[in-house]
This record gives C-alpha cells, structure tokens and sequence, in this order.
C-alpha cells in the first residue's frame, strides 16, 4: 500500500507543505524544501530537493505550486521514506 494513498494523509501531507513554506506565499521553493528535508534528518538535501522540483514542478515555475504537483511531490516524498516521517512530526 502507498504511503499517502488516503485523503486524509494527503491533507497531512499538505499541512506539512503550509508548515514548511516559511514565507507563507503558499509556493514550496526549493530552499524551503532543503530546510525541511534538514529538519527531517535527510543526508544529500541540496540533491534531493533539487530532484524534488525537477520530478514536480510541471508548470516550471521554480516552485511546487497547485494539488498536482502537491500530488507529485508526494510520490516523491514516499520513495524517499519522508512521508511517512512528515506525518509524524505533524503537530
Ligand atoms: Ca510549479
């Protein structure tokens, strides 16, 4: 069974992404993904949030933006064992 595959852990997962976004534009730059990927105990964070909005960012706008690329985040999230980490630290 996915990680997120529920509603619910999908809503997680977006509270997640508003705690994360520090500037609370409601876009998750590249940058915030870093610091959160830091703040989940994650090694090559410049790496992987690079690929993190390479994978889904569709719209190229340099920014995770919109529930499709929340959902594609997501996926990616789930490969690297970070969703179901998130859902824990979530308050
Ligand atoms: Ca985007």
């Amino acid at each position: 069974m996915a990680i997120f595959a529920k509603m619910s852990d999908e809503q997680a997962f977006k509270d997640w992404l508003n705690s994360i976004d520090v500037n609370g534009d409601g876009l998750i730059s590249q940058k915030e993904l870093r610091v959160a990927l830091q703040a989940l105990g994650q090694n090559f964070t410049h790496w992987k949030s690079w690929r993190a909005i390479r994978l889904a960012d569709l719209n190229r706008n340099n920014f995770i933006d919109g529930d499709v690329e929340v959902k594609e985040l997501m996926s990616y999230a789930g490969k690297l064992g970070i969703a179901a980490t998130a859902a824990g630290a979530r308050k």
